[in-house]
């Protein structure tokens, strides 16, 4: 998929031989680029919107895409997962995130034919900014959600999602989608521009098998360039590096802050992680024009409420965290046959203090 020239965009302007950008653009720390509704409509990315994406991503391991997705959509899918959580919480175990005290969950969307929709998934703007920057046939390999519920008494410490050995090199994209407008009120998640490729991971990382930040880096970190909670409009997603920090903040509002976590890889990677989807959504999943290496068609509908969290970021098999009712079975908990539910209680020592 390759951006198409769009006979209606406006004609482009040039300075010393390079493109303006004219494009709806706010914010350096994040950078934030909205799409004109045009644009939305046509499924048609100006290249000026394509090349600012790229800039920002390539700058910091993060960008925000606004206005890629109709509203309408947006608000069903949250009222369908924030009714989902409630069943999901009454469950006898659940994926709280760095502890109960954070009230974040993992609760996977609804996966039916019918709610597989190419507008969050595989959207055409997203897709086109995940193949510049993963390279030719990105895979679909793990696709979740984030619940920060209000009550929280707690954060989560800063963090990268990937805590095993990697390539220092983009090999995988988490897009956030933000189900309703957010910022530190309801809990946006504090973000760490350009933390991605500024330590090697057995620098930062307080231990091999968690990707907490260690409290040096954090405060070296900070006087570089400060983490941020962005104000983000419902919709919007937010593309994060798998390496960068992070952190998922408490929600003081009232309603559920929900947000999508969609991974890709590049193909060269090859991620182990496959995702199971059903086979009556197959023909129209490969109707979106994406890789489908790396899912499991399954017979039969899934109860997306009732899958254990299964997580494999690295590219070994063996490799895997899953849960259980015992506790997160990880490649130490299989050697010892020891099970934790958390990795530990984050404290001070994980965060910024701003000195
Ligand atoms: O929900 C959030 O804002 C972030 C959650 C997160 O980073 C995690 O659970 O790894
Ligand atoms: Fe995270």
């Amino acid at each position: 998929m390759s951006p198409m020239m769009d006979d209606t965009a406006p004609a482009p302007q040039y300075s010393e031989g390079a493109l303006i950008p004219n494009i709806d653009q706010k914010g350096d720390n994040p950078i934030t680029i909205r799409l004109t509704d045009r644009e939305r409509d046509s499924g048609l990315t100006d290249p000026a919107t394509l090349q600012q994406l790229l800039y920002a991503y390539h700058r910091d391991g993060f960008v925000v895409l606004d206005n890629a997705i109709p509203d309408e959509l947006t608000d069903k899918l949250y009222d369908r997962i924030v009714a989902d959580t409630d069943i999901y919480i009454g469950k006898s175990f659940q994926q709280w995130n760095q502890g109960e005290a954070t009230k974040n969950v993992s609760v996977v969307p609804p996966l039916s034919r019918d709610w597989l929709m190419r507008e969050f998934y595989a959207n055409v703007h997203m897709m086109r900014v995940i193949e510049h920057l993963l390279g030719p046939q990105p895979e679909l390999r793990f696709l979740n959600s984030n619940v920060a519920l209000p009550g929280a008494t707690g954060r989560q410490a800063v963090h990268s999602d990937v805590n095993h050995a990697f390539p220092p090199i983009p090999f995988g994209i988490v897009v956030n989608t933000y189900l309703q407008d957010s910022g530190p009120e309801n809990g946006v998640t504090e973000i760490w521009c350009g933390s991605h490729d500024a330590y090697g991971r057995d620098e930062q990382q307080v231990q091999k098998e968690s990707g907490w930040i260690r409290k040096e880096c954090i405060q070296a970190q900070a006087k570089v360039r400060k983490p941020v909670q962005p104000r983000v409009r419902k919709g919007s997603m937010l593309f994060r590096d798998l390496r960068l920090w992070h952190a998922g903040m408490p929600n003081r509002g009232e309603k559920a802050r929900v947000m999508l976590a969609i991974d890709y890889f590049a193909a060269w990677y090859k991620c182990p992680m496959r995702l199971k989807l059903p086979s009556s959504a197959k023909s129209k999943v490969e109707s979106w024009g994406i890789s489908t290496v790396g899912i499991e068609w399954v017979d039969g509908e899934i109860d997306h409420l009732d899958q254990p969290f299964f997580l494999n970021m690295t590219q070994d098999p063996e490799m895997y965290i899953k849960q259980t009712p015992k506790g997160v079975e990880d490649w130490r908990a299989r050697a010892t046959g020891k099970y934790e539910f958390d990795k530990g209680i984050p404290s001070d020592q994980n965060w910024w203090t701003p000195e």
